[in-house]
């Protein structure tokens, strides 16, 4: 990033949906939530509400000109309610006034009937009732069958994860502006610009190509903005449309923790066995998905919790089967890791409970069973430039596992009341779209006859820095400064048919978008240079501004090449298309080569637990990260350390709680806890692997967005040792978060 970026952040000048003005004759919506989370909507009676000044409309089901329809996967779920209520906090009607506040006052005064019934909430109960969202699935490896009696030692049980609430400094946001002949501008704040587009449309009943949706920037996202932005910026247009007036709606934080999904919760089985040297020889799993009241992106989720079943780890005979349990909360959707953290967090537990009780440390078996070069994956995927091993032992050696392992015992020695455990934590995350083919991207690129370039694609920039990443390798590209290029908004209008920008592919799929748009412009302006130069283009190059020869400058420089090439009448425009090559995966067999690469790496983590007051610190946590050859350190340094934070928050600190009436009790942020400076370790070190380019993606970088959360699971491991430490013999529980309150409920116990 330039500095005056930064400065430009800094200073508060930043745009966010919320912020952007110049609407003539805005309106404002709000949104009435079911008050439970199953029943049916008896009556609504909004006569008062209309009446309220300042009140322009109340919508419901019945003003919808489309489809009442926005489910991306199955077609599952209403825009609002439709008679059924199906989970608390589900749109059932949508005020609209001339101010945010007068829309609010508006929902307090609309007459609802609803009769209550019994929800369902427990994803294990769900399955048994047979509500499901798809048919179970099952990835399937070897044979575990025939590997049980050959296993030396088996363990078996249960491990539980909770959600998590994404808090996006930035609430779900969007404005609609009616244009013209029925078409419509949607600005929102959406990791999906074509997804919200395709809803959009859906519900208003026009083609795609009368709703453009923009999005500038995201005040984050973590996935909570890959399907979860729809709703709202459908909302919004409805009410556009309806009312032919622009119309932004943006949640209120309690309002967005209420209504919105957050991370899956899991409660899953497992069976593990080894062999006397404590080598893996089968894992059986089985994963209980709680979905929540409709798909949302939870069959692509599960699917991924099956691709990482076995996490870094060499398993020859494996059966992985998830069930995706249809309940009464919230759709739960995308979060940083899309149900691979489930699964790992499992695998951990069933090695942590063999470590012990083979006498081992859990890091011996870790180690014992790395994935190497050629290990053929759950998915019939052959493991390629396997950096696992060298992960792991350069963060056993690099953080000398020895001596913290001779700290914590000299601490535990010496401390009654205090003890200190640690963890490792591998991981390997396979880097595509589970979806093949949302593994492609677009991009345009221009030249202006002044030389400054407007590059467009579908990523969306939510502080993950992918604009930057972009300008790199898009001035690389054409041989120009940096600081001519601008990384436009992200609009369906001129990169179409996006992918969200998930699944830690946004540099990977539009950075490559854009470095082909580059090279052909490139190609252009060097047929340009070679004419008016009299050289043939393939001695020449353009590099820094200038058109060089053989490294010598030739006097022909960046500006006056791009008139030069206008004056010609040559485009100096470029649209491009990428698709990751080489990648299927087939769902009959479950078999196939689902990821273009894996990313990998190793944390330490050490914790220390406050016996008498139960209180948890994670003191440090140190890890060997594979960047690749990374496109900016600075940025995949800061997306490995908030990956750590974020991690260990899901595994320590961040309850949902429910009601037994299926309602969030947690939804603020005094009952809801995050990491915050001092929950956060104080010693975050992330060590880049060197010398490691990836030959798979953009300028040999590699993916960095998702992995480093799977480090934060060590946290949970590190804590179990530390208890461990107080009360050997005791069973340990495998229920995340295990916060203070459930440390010391065990302790005393
Ligand atoms: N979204 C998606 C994702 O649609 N497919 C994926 O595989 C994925 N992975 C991570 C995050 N979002
Ligand atoms: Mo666009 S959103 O009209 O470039």
């Amino acid at each position: 990033m330039k500095q005056n970026d930064i400065f430009f952040h800094g200073r508060g000048e930043t745009l966010y949906v919320d912020d952007l003005g110049g609407f003539a004759g805005l309106l404002h919506a709000a949104v009435l939530p079911s008050p439970v989370a199953r029943g049916r909507l008896l009556r609504l009676d909004a006569s008062a509400a209309r009446r309220l000044p300042g009140v322009v409309a109340v919508l419901t089901a019945a003003d919808i000109p489309g489809e009442n329809q926005i489910g991306g996967i199955l077609l599952d779920e209403p825009l609002l309610a439709d008679g059924e209520l199906h989970f608390a906090g589900q749109p059932v009607a949508l005020a609209v006034a001339e101010t945010p506040r007068q829309a609010r006052q508006a929902l307090a005064a609309v007459r609802l009937e609803v009769e209550e019934l019994e929800p369902l909430l427990d994803p294990r109960q769900a399955a048994a009732r047979g509500s499901l969202i798809a048919p179970p699935r099952t990835f399937a490896l070897g044979d575990v069958e025939a590997a049980w009696p050959l296993c030396a030692h088996v363990v078996s049980g249960r491990a539980e994860t909770g959600g998590q609430e994404h808090l996006y400094l930035e609430t779900q946001a969007a404005v609609a502006v009616p244009g013209e002949k029925d078409t419509l501008r949607v600005i929102s704040a959406t990791q999906s610009p074509s997804g919200v587009q395709r809803i959009v449309a859906r519900v208003l009943g026009v083609p795609m190509s009368q709703v453009a949706v923009e999005v500038y920037r995201l005040g984050g996202a973590f996935g909570g903005k890959e399907d979860q932005a729809t709703a709202w910026a459908a909302l919004a247009a409805l009410a556009a449309r309806a009312l032919r007036r622009p119309v932004k709606l943006a949640l209120e934080r309690r309002e967005d923790m209420r209504c919105t999904g957050k991370r899956h919760p899991y409660s899953s089985d497992f069976r593990l066995g080894l062999d006397a040297e404590g080598r893996i020889l089968a894992y059986e799993v089985t994963f209980y998905q709680n979905a929540g009241a409709a798909a949302d992106l939870s069959t692509a989720i599960l699917e991924r919790t099956l691709f990482h079943a076995g996490n870094s780890y060499r398993i020859p005979n494996l059966r992985a089967t998830g069930y995706s349990c249809r309940t009464n909360l919230p759709p739960f959707t995308a979060f940083r890791g899309f149900g691979a953290p489930q699964a790992m967090f499992v695998l951990e537990a069933a090695l942590f409970l063999a470590a012990e009780k083979m006498g081992l440390e859990p890091a011996e078996l870790q180690r014992r069973n790395l994935l190497h070069e050629g290990d053929e994956l759950p998915y019939g995927q052959k493991l390629a430039n396997s950096r696992a091993a060298r992960c792991f032992d350069q963060a056993v050696s690099a953080f000398d596992l020895e001596a913290a392992r001779e700290r914590v015992r000299a601490y535990n020695a010496a401390n009654a009341l205090s003890k200190k455990g640690l963890a490792l934590m591998p991981v390997c995350f396979g880097i595509s779209f589970t979806s093949t083919h949302l593994n492609q991207a677009g991009a345009l690129v221009h030249v202006y006859t002044d030389g400054s370039v407007s590059v467009s694609t579908g990523a969306v920039e939510m502080g993950q820095g992918v604009n930057g990443k972009i300008q790199l390798a898009a001035a690389r590209t054409l041989g120009t400064a940096s600081r001519r290029l601008r990384i436009e908004s992200t609009c369906t209008q001129r990169v179409a048919n996006t992918s969200p920008t998930a699944a830690s592919t946004g540099a990977d799929l539009n950075g490559r978008a854009a470095e082909l748009a580059c090279r052909e412009i490139r190609a252009r302006l060097l047929q340009v240079a070679a004419a008016r130069l009299g050289i043939p283009a393939g001695e020449l190059d353009i590099r820094a501004d200038a058109v060089l020869r053989a490294g010598q400058k030739t006097g022909l420089g960046w500006e006056e090449l791009v008139q030069a090439a206008y004056m010609a009448r040559v485009n100096l425009s470029a649209q491009a298309h990428y698709a990751t090559p080489g990648i299927r995966f087939d769902r009959a067999s479950e078999k196939g080569e689902p990821f273009a690469y894996h990313v990998f790496g190793t944390a330490l983590v050490e914790a220390t637990i406050d016996g008498l007051r139960g209180v948890a610190d994670v003191d440090a946590v140190r890890a060997v990260h594979d960047a690749g050859a990374s496109l900016s350190p600075l940025v995949d340094r800061g997306q490995a350390e908030g990956g750590i934070v974020q991690g260990i928050g899901w595994v320590t600190l961040e309850e949902l709680l429910y009601s037994d009436k299926g309602k969030l009790l947690t939804d603020t942020l005094s009952t809801y806890k995050v990491p915050d400076i001092r929950t956060a370790p104080a010693t975050i070190e992330v060590r880049f692997l060197k010398d490691a380019p990836n030959p798979a993606a953009l300028l040999g970088s590699k993916a960095v967005g998702e992995p480093p959360f799977m480090y934060g699971i060590g946290a949970y491991f590190a804590l179990l040792a530390a208890l461990r430490a107080f009360r050997p013999g005791k069973p340990l529980p495998f229920s995340a978060p295990l916060t203070n309150e459930k440390i010391l409920a065990w302790l005393s116990e």
